[in-house]
């Protein structure tokens, strides 16, 4: 497992825009927002990519879209929706390598998938 970015600011060693953390995961907005609202939940277990979750850790990424779900409510914008994404590998053009969840909300998003 490689070190990445991510562990960095989950250790806090380099600042985040941190807006909510537990003993499981850190959520801070990410540096280049592709929505008004963008922000990432990544767990504190290292796992690199969705491919190497197993099945007994599958309640880690549970925890992420809880969590993400619970901020919208929190900040208020849970009723007008959101939309939550993990890019796994090249094509689906992940470029950190420890599994994050990307919420992504204060707009109409377009359609996606091209
Ligand atoms: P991806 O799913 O691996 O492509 O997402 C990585 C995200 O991490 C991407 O949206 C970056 O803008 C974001 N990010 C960040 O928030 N802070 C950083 O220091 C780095 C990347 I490097």
């Amino acid at each position: 497992m490689s070190e990445t970015i991510f562990h960095k600011i989950i250790r806090r060693e380099i600042p985040a825009d941190v807006v909510f953390e537990d003993d499981h995961l850190i959520a801070f907005r990410d540096i280049a927002p592709q929505a008004p609202v963008h922000v990432l939940f990544v767990p504190k277990t290292d796992i690199a990519t969705l491919n190497d979750l197993k099945e007994d850790q599958a309640s880690i990424v549970g925890r992420l879209a809880h969590a993400a779900a619970e901020y919208a409510k929190r900040e208020g914008f849970a009723e007008d929706g959101y939309r939550i994404v993990m890019n796994c590998n090249g094509n689906g053009g992940q470029t950190v390598f420890q599994i994050h969840l990307h919420l992504l909300a204060g707009a109409q998003l377009g359609r996606f998938g091209t």
